[in-house]
């Protein structure tokens, strides 16, 4: 079985931890800890409350949060949880199974079959319409018929660490998420999606305003076509195409 670590990644969160961390069973898990930026409310010491190391990031942003969760990392495998009601704890279990099968990346989808999207209740899907455009140009451009991703930007995800270094991530903003799949699939890492239900945030505001986001999404990715795949480790080459089963299939639990 892979070792793996639970990663709370949080930022003044304490009213979702406080909610969620007392229903989850955090015994599964090899390592759990939580990278922090700088929270000001109670969310630290809540998470210490029930056992959770507090690191905090050296670096700022949700890619130094990702960094600073990699290089603490002491197992085989990271699976990234944000605790504030977007994310059912109860699918962190199924990245276990996925790992065990030797994906190296996995994503809980909001956009493929079973799954439910926050802006599926409304009638104009803004922020799910881009963030298919944008999967639809990364599956393009770096994926194959057989290695795509549906949620390119879906932050609730694992990786092996492994995977993860050969990627030579570098975004310290909060498209390291994008950025993560389209070199996974440059790299041909393994990849699976299960779908998930996206619930509403229990309480503050966003971290990421949608055009903003959307902006710095583009200029990383146009960043990434011009880079290719010089980007990535050595030792990427090495790696062989590994056929992805069709969704119905990954979908095993
Ligand atoms: N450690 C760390 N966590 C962060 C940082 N920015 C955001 N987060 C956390 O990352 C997760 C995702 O941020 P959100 O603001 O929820 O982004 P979002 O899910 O797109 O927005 P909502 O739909 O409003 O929840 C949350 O758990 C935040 O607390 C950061 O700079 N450092
Ligand atoms: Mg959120």
């Amino acid at each position: 079985m892979v070792n793996v670590s639970l990663v709370f990644v949080t930022r003044n969160e304490e009213v979702g931890v406080a909610e969620i961390l007392p229903q989850m069973d955090l015994s599964r898990y090899a390592e759990v800890y939580a990278i922090d930026g700088c929270s000001q409310d109670a969310t630290c010491e809540i998470l210490e409350r029930y056992g959770v190391k507090v690191y905090q990031q050296s670096i700022p942003g949700l890619g130094g949060a990702t960094m600073e969760a990699r290089k603490r990392c002491k197992t085989d495998a990271m699976i990234f949880f944000h605790p504030d009601g977007n994310e059912d704890f109860r699918d962190i279990p199924k990245f276990l199974e996925y790992l065990d099968l030797g994906y190296e990346l996995i994503i809980a989808s909001r956009m493929i079959k079973g799954a439910y999207n926050e802006d599926d209740s409304k009638i104009f899907k803004i922020r799910k319409w881009a963030n298919l455009c944008f999967a639809l140009i990364s599956n393009t451009l770096f994926g194959s018929r057989k290695c795509k991703v549906s949620d390119v930007v879906q932050g609730f995800r694992a990786i092996s660490c492994a995977g993860y270094d050969r990627l030579n991530l570098d975004q310290t903003n909060c498209t390291i998420d994008y950025q993560m799949v389209i070199r996974a699939l440059k790299a041909h890492l393994r990849i699976a999606e299960f779908p998930t239900h996206e619930g509403h945030r229990i309480a503050g505001a966003t971290n990421f305003a949608s055009i903003p986001t959307g902006i710095a999404e583009l200029k990383m990715l146009l960043r990434e076509i011009r880079l290719g795949k010089s980007c990535l480790s050595q030792g990427y080459a090495q790696t062989s195409q590994v056929m992805q089963p069709s969704l119905e299939k990954r979908n095993l639990l």
